[in-house]
C-alpha cells in the first residue's frame, strides 16, 4: 500500500456537548512517533491539508509525546516536529517517559544512558551516531560522554521545553494518562508519563476527556473518559491523529 495514499477529508462524528473545544479553534493531537518520521511527514501533510479544506481556524499541534526511540530515525522526527511550527498557529509537546528517559541519558550519567539504551534509546542514539562502526563499538562510557556532543541544544531544548499535560475546553492531553481518585490539578508527573493499568481500567469521570498515547492498542480507543491514539507506530505502521473542533472529532492515519 502507498504511503502517500491519495488524501481523503474524514467525516466528523459529533459527542456529547460537554466534550466541547472553545471556538475559533481547531486541535490535531498527534500519538506516540516513536522514530517513523516516514509515518509522520505524511500524517502532517494530510492534517495540513485537512486545515486547509475546513473553515478558518486557529490550528493547534499536540505532540502527545514518545517521539524517539525504537523507530529508526528519531533525530529526523524532533527535527520536523521542530520545524512544524512554522507550518501550525501552535505547536505543543508533551514529554513521554521516553522523552524523560533521553534527556535524563543527556547528562552523561552511564546508568542512565544504560537504562535508556534498553528501554529503545539504542534507536535514538543511532540515529544521532550516524556512523554505524564507531557507535557499535562505543562502551555505554563512551556513549554517555558523546551523546550530549552530538544532539544539538536546539533538540535538547525542544524536548526539554515539553508539557505534561495541556487543558483545553472539555479535553485534557496527557501522555499516558491520570490516575483515578486524583483531581487533574493534583496529578504526579510520574503517572502523567507512565501510568498504565489503574487508568486503562477505570471508568471515572477525570473532569475531563483524556487524550493520550503510551499504551498501544490496534485501533484507536474511545470511551466516555478517555481516548487513546497510540496505534503502534513502530510495530503496527500506523501512526494517528485526532481532530477536535468544538463539539467535532475525527481521526487520521498515516500507515504503510
Ligand atoms: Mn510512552
Amino acid at each position: 500500500m502507498s504511503l502517500f495514499s491519495r488524501f481523503r477529508r474524514p467525516v466528523a462524528e459529533r459527542v456529547a456537548r460537554t466534550a466541547l473545544i472553545p471556538p475559533g479553534i481547531r486541535v490535531y493531537a498527534i500519538g506516540d512517533i516513536h522514530g517513523r518520521d516516514d509515518l509522520f511527514a505524511d500524517l502532517l501533510d494530510k492534517i495540513e491539508a485537512d486545515h486547509a479544506s475546513r473553515s478558518p481556524a486557529k490550528s493547534v499541534l499536540i505532540l502527545l509525546g514518545d517521539l524517539v526511540d525504537r523507530g529508526p530515525n528519531s533525530r529526523e522526527v524532533v527535527e520536523r516536529a521542530m520545524a512544524s511550527r512554522d507550518r501550525f498557529d501552535e505547536v505543543r509537546c508533551l514529554i513521554g517517559n521516553h522523552e524523560e528517559c533521553f534527556l535524563e541519558a543527556l547528562t552523561g550519567d552511564v546508568q542512565r544512558v544504560r537504562y535508556f539504551s534498553r528501554i529503545g534509546g539504542d534507536a535514538t542514539i543511532r540515529s544521532y551516531w550516524r556512523d554505524e562502526d564507531s557507535y557499535n563499538e562505543a562502551s555505554y562510557e563512551d556513549v554517555a560522554e558523546k551523546l550530549p556532543q552530538i544532539v544539538p541544544q536546539s533538540h535538547t531544548d525542544f524536548l526539554r521545553s515539553g508539557e505534561d499535560m495541556i487543558r483545553l475546553g472539555g479535553y485534557v492531553f496527557v501522555h499516558a494518562g491520570v490516575r483515578p481518585g486524583i483531581s487533574l490539578d493534583d496529578q504526579r508527573k510520574k503517572d502523567l508519563r507512565w501510568i498504565r493499568e489503574e487508568f486503562l481500567a477505570s471508568d471515572d469521570d477525570f473532569g475531563a476527556i483524556v487524550v493520550h498515547g503510551h499504551s498501544i492498542s490496534k485501533a484507536v480507543e474511545i470511551k466516555d473518559n478517555r481516548i487513546g491514539i497510540d496505534t503502534g507506530a513502530y510495530c503496527y505502521d500506523t501512526l494517528t491523529a485526532i481532530c477536535l473542533e468544538s463539539d467535532r472529532r475525527m481521526i487520521l492515519q498515516s500507515y504503510c
